[in-house]
């Protein structure tokens, strides 16, 4: 082998049947240190780094927005309130001096979408607290779950947006824990539910607690098959519960997910299915560029949205990929499989990072995903492609999906490179994860990085931006100029030549009514082509049929439409529309396609049903 080395480490991760070996448990190492903090000269700007279409910002600042030289700070864990997405919440593992390996629970708000950041200080100051994991309801109540020395969790609870929290109340517990809010809607909404890993708990195999309270108390903790460990939790559409991570029995060194089985009923507890995915290779647990940590957790998500992906769910994370003779060495990439709604089958893992193979060089590890409700699918990770070899040099990247993972796109730098290995707190890793929530435009990532010399907590916007104009394309196209012709969520500006979607047109009659006070009521059959959803009202004179106009761009989907009448006489003309296109205005009695109005509302591409 013409490298050894990376063979040797690779040998290990691959025969390992109990992860929980390689890492050491959360716990209480050393004492605290004098806090950096209290040196007031000890300060350097806060962070603030434009990089290409993404500005990433420093969470742990002093009161002032400037850094705190000489503390640290990493394994941050992130919430986005549902009822007003610029107010976020990160939690992480806050060291007051990078020389000790004391730690404890920072947390960090805004309510500018992370222009600014608040850093008020730990909970319950001079507690040892580690594996921060954070949620928040619909209500927009956040949930910050934290790990104690005696691994038994705590769970507290911030009703005004993170800006203060709750008395700690007691959670069962374990190390490497995480926590997951229902925000169905369902008989389930504002359950929480927290899961542990075996070695370092409270409970034996019972390794999942629910609180049904919202979270004022929680229920003894049940079993879960498979043990999922070192892993994510998410909760689905219909309140059921998923939880990720690897086989925590030891019996095999596979990625699982287990599925909660029985509706959510609060005298009930949970039970679970537990089910092996192939995700084509294995976690990494320790070693390479975060020595004492995982090079990345299992990520599971859900699609809670309303389109035809409700219910999905996704399995993603950094692996060790399956070594062939066919396959150059790659210490590790990015996959992501996919839960079928219909089947409950896992589909084959696909393959994220874009990168060429560059031999035992090209790290992308730490990955974390999430799904927006419209189904993109985000994925952040630290990548070591343009690091020259170096494994430490790696820089934020980020690619989504439209199609449940079956394709992504481009990867792209998010970040500047930085060192992971330097500002370690007396522990040889840079925490075990990082985070991302997904919005309709936008995902929040809460990452740890070294910008400065030093491990702090930061927080970016990630968004697909084919236009390069620092505007997610989601929200430019929500601009009426800007085009998406055939649906597939870039403006058509960026694409070469799209292959524009058509619409039908009005079948059956055109019904015209009285309404209040004189106004016109328009009813009419729906568009002969069943994608079409929206319809245009056109006005025009009649003996002058060239002199039709817009008097309504958009029905909003709706097959009827009440209008004041232009004086004189008048005809109307209704028009399907889909995928920014509009259909057919009628034939005339040749049967020629009438010509579109002047000034239309969108330009035209007809599709003839049935024809
Ligand atoms: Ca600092
Ligand atoms: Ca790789
Ligand atoms: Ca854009
Ligand atoms: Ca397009």
């Amino acid at each position: 082998m013409s490298h050894p080395r990376f063979a040797i480490l690779l040998g290990l991760l691959l025969a390992s049947p109990a992860p929980a070996a390689f890492l050491e448990n959360e716990r209480l190492d050393q004492p605290p240190g004098k806090p950096a903090s209290e040196d007031v000269f000890a300060r350097s700007p806060g962070m603030r780094i434009l990089f290409g279409s993404y500005e990433t910002t420093q969470v742990n600042v002093d009161a002032a927005g400037r850094n705190i030289v000489g503390d640290a700070a990493n394994e941050p864990s992130i919430a986005v309130n549902p009822l007003n997405p610029q107010n976020i919440v990160i939690g992480w593992r806050q060291f007051n001096t990078v020389t000790s390996n004391f730690r404890q629970g920072g947390w960090a708000y805004t309510f500018d979408g992370g222009g600014s950041w608040t850093f008020p200080g730990v909970l319950t100051p001079g507690t040892f607290r580690s594996d921060p994991s954070l949620d928040v309801d619909a209500s927009g109540t956040f949930f910050y779950e934290s790990l104690k020395q005696n691994f038994r969790m705590d769970v507290f609870r911030s009703t005004n947006g993170g800006v203060s929290w709750s008395a700690p109340v007691p959670a069962f517990g374990g190390d490497k824990n995480w926590l997951a809010v229902d925000r169905s809607g369902g008989t389930g909404d504002g359950f929480l539910y927290g899961i542990w890993q075996l070695g370092g708990a409270c409970c034996g195999n019972n390794v999942l607690t629910r609180s049904v309270d919202h979270g004022l108390g929680f229920q003894p903790p049940v079993p879960v098959p498979l043990l999922p460990t070192f892993g994510t939790m998410a909760v689905g559409p219909d309140g059921e519960v998923y939880a990720s991570g690897v086989d925590g029995t030891g019996s095999t060194n596979g990625f699982v997910v287990a599925r909660s089985t029985n509706d959510p009923d609060p005298l009930i507890p949970p039970s679970f299915h537990g089910d092996l995915v192939s995700l084509g290779g294995t976690m990494g647990f320790g070693g390479g560029p975060n020595p004492g940590g995982l090079t990345g957790q299992a990520n599971v998500f859900v699609n809670t949205g309303q389109g035809l992906r409700r219910g999905e769910a996704y399995l993603l994370s950094s692996v060790v990929p399956g070594q062939t003779t066919l396959q150059p060495p790659d210490p590790m990439n990015v996959h992501v499989a996919r839960r079928e709604v219909e089947t409950a089958a896992w589909t084959p893992p696909v393959k994220v990072n874009d990168d060429t193979v560059n031999p035992w060089l090209n790290w992308q590890w730490m990955a974390a995903g999430s799904v927006a409700p419209n189904g993109r699918i985000d994925a952040v990770w630290l990548d070591t492609r343009n690091g020259a070899g170096n494994m430490n040099i790696a820089q934020l990247f980020y690619a989504y999906s439209w199609d449940g993972g079956d394709t992504w796109s481009p990867n792209v730098a998010v970040t500047p490179s930085f060192d992971s290995s330097v500002g370690y707190p007396n522990q040889a890793k840079m925490g075990d994860y990082m985070t991302i929530v997904s919005g309709p435009a936008v995902g929040d990532v809460a990452f740890a990085a070294t910008f400065n010399g030093e491990e702090d907590v930061y927080h970016v916007r990630v968004f697909p931006d084919c236009n390069g104009n620092g505007i997610s394309d989601i929200t430019d196209l929500a601009d009426p100029s800007v085009f998406d012709c055939n649906a597939n969520h870039v403006p058509d500006d960026c694409e070469t030549a799209p292959v524009c979607l058509g619409a039908g047109d009005v079948a059956g009659e055109l019904t015209l009514g009285k309404a209040a006070g004189g106004d016109l009521l328009l009813q009419w059959d729906g568009s002969c082509a069943g994608g079409d959803d929206d319809y245009a009202v056109y006005e025009g004179t009649l003996g002058s049929f060239g002199s039709r106009v817009p008097v309504s761009c958009t029905t909003g989907g709706g097959t009827s439409r009440v209008l004041t009448p232009a004086t004189g006489d008048t005809y109307y003309l209704v028009v399907p529309s889909h995928a920014d296109r509009e259909g057919s205005y009628g034939r005339d009695s040749t049967g020629s396609e009438r010509a579109p109005a002047a000034g239309a509302c969108l330009p035209q591409v007809v599709l003839h049903c049935g024809a």
